[in-house]
């Protein structure tokens, strides 16, 4: 499973020239360029998958930190900052990382 599968190469182009400066990622604006916002429970959940690296069911603060490498390989690391804030705008529940209906509930947003 590619994240293309899903996504359009082109709005993922978009999406990553949007934030290409350090501390200008925005989780909202990149979801709705990135064209996700608007997916069914089922692709989000696909993408969840892919952005688990680890497959431990759960995307945790270094995955999240590596978010938009996962759109490309030549995409920057979020700074400590933004990946701060990602993370206490999906970990609804506290436990520092975001779970599936965590990371559906924050797409949709
Ligand atoms: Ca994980």
């Amino acid at each position: 499973m590619a994240i293309t599968d899903i996504l359009s190469a082109k709005d993922i182009e978009s999406a990553l020239s949007s934030c290409q400066a350090d501390d200008s990622f925005n989780y909202k604006a990149f979801f709705s360029m990135v064209g996700l916002s608007s997916k069914t429970p089922d692709q989000i959940k696909k993408v969840f998958g892919i952005l688990d690296q680890d497959k431990s069911g759960f995307i945790e603060e270094e995955e999240l930190q590596l978010f938009l490498k996962n759109f490309s390989s030549n995409a920057r690391a979020l700074t400590s900052a933004e990946t701060k804030a990602f993370l206490a705008a999906g970990d609804t529940d506290g436990d520092g990382k975001i779970g599936v209906e965590e990371f559906q509930s924050l797409v949709k947003a």
